[in-house]
């Protein structure tokens, strides 16, 4: 990572191409986003994995999409790999970091708290389960105690909101690790498929 100018941003980005009447074209120069983006909460370090996993929808409800960002890699304060994840808002104008929120298990309203090794963003989803035209956030947190969760909350007008929110964990579902396999990583896969609006 960093030197060589061809090198991903330090800690991971994503890059948006735009479809156009001529599909995403080959001279297109992808718009880069990072944790040292301007608005993007947080910083690059290494290990964060930014972009690790990503999804589309519309979590605000403004019909554009908006982008859900893993980084399970982010440590929360001396909490390694506890993780986040970065929604980015859709615009107008293309993705920027204007407006972006971070969430982790230390976010208030979100339950439960941040640990060391919880990877809280290792899968993300966007889905608007509710039928009001606003992508509610899944978020998986495969390491979390012996079985994993996934933290989902409420789309709304302002994105996704944390009061409220809960974790379905694997426990609540019967499934638990055993035997030679001790975590069940509930939580670990979440859909990938996408839709805007
Ligand atoms: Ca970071
Ligand atoms: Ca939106
Ligand atoms: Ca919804």
């Amino acid at each position: 990572m960093g030197g060589s100018p061809d090198a991903a941003h330090l800690g991971g980005e994503i890059q948006a191409l735009y479809g156009g009447p001529d599909g995403i074209t080959a001279d297109q120069r992808p718009t880069v986003i990072h944790q040292d983006s301007p608005g993007v909460p947080g910083a690059a370090e290494r290990g964060d994995l930014f972009g690790a996993s990503l999804s589309l929808g519309d979590a605000d409800g403004d019909g554009i999409a908006d982008v859900l960002v893993g980084v399970p890699g982010e440590a929360i304060g001396k909490l390694e790999w506890a993780g986040a994840a970065v929604l980015l808002r859709g615009a107008e104008g293309g993705l920027s970091g204007a407006g972006s929120v971070a969430y982790n298990r230390s976010t208030a309203g979100i339950p439960g708290a941040a640990e060391k090794d919880d990877a809280f963003g290792s899968t993300v989803h966007l889905a608007d389960l509710t039928k009001d035209a606003r992508a509610e956030a899944l978020v998986g947190v495969p390491a979390e105690n012996s079985d994993g969760c996934v933290w989902a909350a409420r789309g709304s007008a302002s994105g996704p909101v944390t009061a409220g929110s809960v974790n379905h964990c694997g426990k609540s579902f019967g499934i638990t690790g055993r035997g030679d396999h001790p975590k069940a990583h509930f939580g670990d896969a979440l859909p990938g498929v996408h839709r805007a609006v």
